[in-house]
């Protein structure tokens, strides 16, 4: 057989194994791995890992707030930072408009994306409380490769708890895969209305106003609504050592529960939000950043097998929009960059003895596409998609808004140093991304119907 591309000589990580291989690649897919293998285009890969594409399952791109606030990644320029990291493939979200059905959503966000993406992307249907009336159409955005579904416990998107189970009910009847927002809004609410009345304006009430346990009570309610219909649920960005307990002790018996925990959570803590100014704004996202022993706690639950992925969350806001709640907490956009950061962010965890090599392909890259049914990504193995990334552990970044690519003028990481960097990544046999050039197109990316 005839490889367009070979990368030669470097250590296949998988999430079960490592070992040394050439990876042969024809037509995009991968062709064969073994050694002493030669193509048209070879890429020396000694000394360096040579691991699946990243898979994160959860971004905002040019996601509107209204009035004006966007989040700053549109699909090319996030897609782009995202490759830059080691990311080959990202699930966003349709948030479909009351008076659009599911499948009118689930097109326009398709059109928003389709000319821009670099990557491949798939999406998530959100399932809020206009939606209710909608339930009778969850089998055909799950036929429309909608295999996951959104749901919110916050926001103006929140489902009280009789429509929760409505919506886990209609979702489990279609096979489909419910991923959670969890938080105790009433609660949150109440907080914020008692510290703004009583001047308590400063980020420094965002956490104080949206408590660990309250987060931990709605996700621990949330799990109990979905096992009384007999539904999986994947809980999203756990910020705190309660949620992990509850995930825990769902899985000690037997449900069908994972969590997953994000970079914000992993290298910042709530200090930051008593930085001076707007500096203090920056880092406002929800679940808000918690204490250090949380932050322990996390990592410590991704070694053990208590979190089962890495996202991000990523959902940039510009230093002017963040501005708009200098004088009151609660009118802060919610939300960080993370995406380029986060395969090798995570790689810490390696680095610092929380888990193995293998472990880290399995949370940024195997888990994540196991869960969100993208059966074409997240292992190396003959006739899965060619998403490959060639990873330096050697070389030492420090991080800034000029190193990193995403469009966002400020970074919650900068001056934070890391180990190992990825240095070529690869989509569907393509080199979109070497020795920090960028090399891919928009429009390339595809959208991949997911079960
Ligand atoms: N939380 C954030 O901080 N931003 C995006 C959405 C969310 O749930
Ligand atoms: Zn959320
Ligand atoms: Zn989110």
């Amino acid at each position: 057989m005839t490889f367009e591309l070979v990368v030669r000589n470097g250590t296949v990580v998988t999430s079960s194994a490592t070992y040394q291989a050439d990876v042969g690649v024809h037509d995009g897919k991968i062709a064969a791995v073994a050694d002493e293998l030669h193509g048209e285009r070879e890429i020396n890969a000694v000394g360096k890992y040579v691991i699946p594409g990243g898979v994160d399952i959860h971004v905002h791109m040019q996601m509107s707030l209204g009035d004006g606030v966007v989040s700053s990644d549109d699909f090319f320029t996030g897609t782009r930072a995202a490759a830059f990291g080691g990311t080959t493939t990202l699930i966003d979200f349709v948030e479909p408009e009351p008076q659009q059905s599911l499948l009118e959503g689930l097109a326009a966000r398709r059109a928003e994306a389709n000319p821009q993406v670099v990557i491949d992307y798939g999406l998530h249907m959100t399932l809020g409380p206009d939606e209710k009336d909608k339930l009778d159409q969850v089998q055909a955005a799950y036929d429309a490769g909608c295999g996951s579904f959104k749901l919110y416990m916050a926001y103006g998107f929140r489902l009280d708890d009789g429509q929760l189970l409505s919506a886990l009910a209609a979702i489990k009847q279609v096979g489909g895969q419910p991923v959670i927002h969890c938080e105790n809004w009433d609660v949150i609410l109440t907080l914020i209305q008692r510290n703004l009345e009583a001047g308590r304006t400063a980020p420094h009430w965002h956490p104080r106003s949206r408590p660990a346990p309250l987060e931990a009570e709605a996700a621990g309610r949330a799990i109990d609504i979905a096992s009384y219909v007999d539904a999986p649920l994947h809980i999203f960005h756990v910020s705190c050592a309660a949620v992990v307990e509850r995930i825990r002790s769902a899985r000690a018996l037997g449900l069908p529960i994972t969590g997953e925990t994000c970079p914000q959570y992993l290298f910042l803590t709530q200090k930051a939000y008593d930085a001076p100014g707007l500096q203090g704004t920056l880092p406002i996202c929800s679940p808000p950043l918690r204490p250090q022993a949380d932050q322990d706690a996390l990592w410590r639950a991704l070694g053990q097998g208590d979190l089962q992925l890495i996202t991000t969350d990523h959902c940039p806001f510009v230093l002017r929009d963040k501005a708009r709640g200098l004088e009151d907490f609660s009118k802060i956009p919610g939300g960080v960059p993370s995406i380029e950061m986060r395969l090798a962010g995570a790689y810490q965890g390696v680095d610092r003895g929380y888990y193995s090599l293998n472990r880290w392909v399995d949370l940024c890259c195997s888990a994540p596409a196991r869960l969100a049914g993208l059966s074409s990504k997240g292992d190396i193995a003959i006739g899965l998609d060619a998403d490959l990334v060639v990873f330096d552990p050697e070389r030492q970044v420090t991080l800034s808004t000029d190193f990193l690519h995403e469009q966002c003028d400020w970074t919650p990481y900068d001056g934070i140093e890391l180990q190992g960097w990825p240095e070529v990544t690869i989509s569907r046999g393509e080199v979109i991304v070497r020795d920090g050039e960028f090399q891919g197109e928009p429009g390339r990316g595809r959208f991949i119907a997911r079960r």
